[in-house]
């Protein structure tokens, strides 16, 4: 195995943020990064060629699903994810926790793991701790995460701190199914406790006992309000470990990420611009513009007079908005590249704003474009 593996330097901070570089088996990732997701081994509407022209250096990837379909031995036959999907640089995969709890039906909770029924054939199927982390080694990712109960919003104190003591149980049998240094493969934690700071510290706490490659905080962005969210953001993340990687899970807006990276963050994921790419809300350096809005009908601007992607270059608003009107499949294609590329532009700017020690200027600024 590789020495460097897992090693995590950060070179500049500027306040609570971080500008560093992660070392995995298919390559170094810059910090603070934005994840595109590939739930199914495909980052919806784009190629590989089109996200490496966008300049992404990790995508996501769904344990639940590619077990599901088209099941993990069989990746794994192929030489595992990134060879199946033709993608060379680093992939992360969830573990599959928080999708059997938003997607599966009938579901069942216990000490040894979770039963669940799948959201494509109603078949039964159990995830333990063991058994997620045996189908990511099956589909090879360079970070796995380790099975957790994502707490619904609104679970009282009670509920919140017997759920996050079974997820440290369930935490230290995943990392006891992969020690460390055992492969090229890095292993995350996952911190809950729900919207209370008290369970959010014990969780922590409890998982620091565990040596992890990275942490991350769940349970955030699950329908709190805004307010709430950035009260345990701030709080929890500078409690997590300084010289590991901090990742904030399925958050979020571009304004989200901004502020995670204020609070001391250094990985985000979300389908929010491929999601919100295909029913044509587009993110720019203007704010959000929704393209079928009939005032873009002649509008011959480009979407971005400031993105360079490959859409703001070659295509006008009437033309986008035409697509998204006739319901052509290019429109998901050209609305999720330009959204990708402001999502990791969101990011590269912060990184270099951290360098110059100009991060709070760049938040400001931020701050006066995008509300939410
Ligand atoms: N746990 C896991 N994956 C997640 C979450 C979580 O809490 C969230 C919460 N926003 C998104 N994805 N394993
Ligand atoms: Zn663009």
């Amino acid at each position: 195995m590789n020495m460097h593996i897992g090693k995590f330097s950060i070179h500049n901070t500027d306040g609570k943020a971080r500008a560093g570089e992660l070392h995995t088996a298919h390559g170094v990732i810059p910090t603070p990064i934005f994840m595109p997701v590939g739930t199914q081994g495909t980052v919806k509407a784009v190629c590989p060629q089109d996200l490496k022209d966008l300049g992404a250096r990790i995508i996501l990837g769904n344990t639940y699903h590619l077990y599901l379909r088209p099941n993990d031995e069989m990746i794994a036959r192929r030489g595992g994810l990134h060879k199946f999907m033709n993608w060379d640089r680093p992939i992360l995969t969830d573990s599959g926790g928080f999708q059997v709890f938003s997607l599966s039906g009938l579901r069942k909770l216990s000490e040894d793991g979770v039963t669940f029924s799948s959201h494509i054939d109603g078949s039964k199927h159990v995830f333990t701790p063991e058994k997620v982390v045996s189908i990511q080694k099956n589909l090879g990712s360079d970070i796995m995460m380790v099975l957790d109960e994502c707490v619904p919003y609104g679970a009282d104190h009670e509920y919140t701190k017997k759920s996050l003591g079974l997820t440290t149980r369930w935490a230290a049998r995943c990392r006891a199914a992969y020690p460390q240094g055992s492969g090229d493969q890095l292993l995350f934690g996952i911190g809950q406790g729900g919207f209370f700071k008290d369970l959010r510290e014990e969780s922590i706490r409890q998982l620091l006992d565990i040596p992890f490659d990275g942490y991350a905080l769940g349970g955030l962005s699950v329908g709190e309000s805004k307010a709430e969210m950035m009260d345990i953001l701030y709080h929890s993340a500078p409690l997590l470990p300084a010289d590991k990687p901090r990742y904030l899970m399925g958050v979020g807006t571009p304004l989200d990420i901004v502020r995670g990276i204020d609070a001391g963050i250094d990985m985000f994921d979300c389908v929010m611009p491929t999601r919100n790419a295909r029913n044509g809300t587009l993110f720019t350096s203007q704010g959000k513009v929704n393209i079928k809005r009939a005032q873009y009908t002649e509008d011959d601007s480009p979407l971005d007079p400031e993105c360079s992607c490959y859409t703001c270059r070659n295509f006008s608003k009437a033309y986008l908005r035409h697509l998204y009107q006739a319901q052509e499949i290019l429109s998901y294609r050209l609305n999720t590249i330009h959204n990708l590329a402001f999502f990791l532009t969101v990011v590269t700017d912060a990184r270099k704003a951290i360098e110059e020690g100009t991060f709070q200027a760049y938040k400001a600024r931020f701050e006066n474009i995008y509300d939410t």
